[in-house]
């Protein structure tokens, strides 16, 4: 009988001894958030900064309707998805080259990728996914799944998870959930943020940041098959 008071009196006392810093509650957390529908003009009329491999790309700073836009993740992607685009996803060493280079030639301080971690319904059961910290990250704009964090992925010459962090250990760490209890579910690549270089971080996802965006392969199928007469 003399259980129950005491369990409340102790999460009661784990709530109070949270640290203050960073309380503000996500803002991704807010509801009946979906992703968005591309929309046939935009993706006809999408900004083209670049191309690699038949893909176009963009950097959100780099665009005017969109220069001084800091988003969170699901923003990002639903802004690149209307112009039949998603986050960028960097499935080789030229590919992330290529944005590591962006970031660094224009001095920009963070953006967001579409790289995510499987922590949401549909990852439950997924004994492939675990541990999560090695094996639950994929790329979200393809679903395909990434190289385990601690290993250099196949044909890379690196690892470009960062080493260093707010917990000074290796990437990803899930730093802000000791503080605030917010899981770093996104990725984002980080300009020097930790004197680590440009690196790749897990993050929270209602950071709010400049992004890439790049061709969704998925998207532009599916609207050219309902526009036949669309040029894209
Ligand atoms: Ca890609
Ligand atoms: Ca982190």
């Amino acid at each position: 009988m003399m259980l129950m008071p005491l369990v409340v009196m102790l999460f009661t006392a784990m709530v109070y001894a949270q640290p203050a810093i960073n309380e503000i509650r996500p803002q991704s957390n807010r509801p009946g958030r979906f992703l968005s529908l591309p929309i046939p003009q935009k993706c006809a009329n999408r900004p083209k900064e670049f191309n690699y491999r038949g893909h176009n790309y963009f950097y959100s700073g780099h665009v005017q309707a969109h220069a001084n836009q800091r988003v969170d993740w699901l923003d990002a992607r639903n802004i690149c998805r209307e112009y039949c685009m998603d986050l960028v996803s960097m499935e080789t060493q030229d590919e992330n080259n290529l944005i590591f280079r962006l970031i660094q030639q224009n001095d920009v301080p963070y953006i967001w990728t579409s790289g995510r971690l499987c922590d949401f319904k549909g990852c439950e059961n997924r004994r492939d996914l675990e541990p999560k910290a090695l094996y639950g990250w994929f790329w979200s704009a393809n679903r395909n799944k990434m190289a385990p964090t601690n290993q250099v992925p196949d044909g890379w010459s690196f690892n470009p998870w960062s080493q260093t962090g707010h917990k000074k250990v290796r990437q990803p760490d899930n730093a802000e959930f000791d503080i605030n209890g917010t899981t770093e579910s996104c990725m984002s690549v980080l300009n020097n943020v930790y004197k680590d270089g440009i690196s790749w971080h897990d993050v929270a996802c209602y950071h709010q940041k400049p992004f890439v965006c790049e061709d969704s392969e998925e998207l532009l199928r599916y609207v050219a098959n309902t526009n036949p007469n669309l040029r894209l």
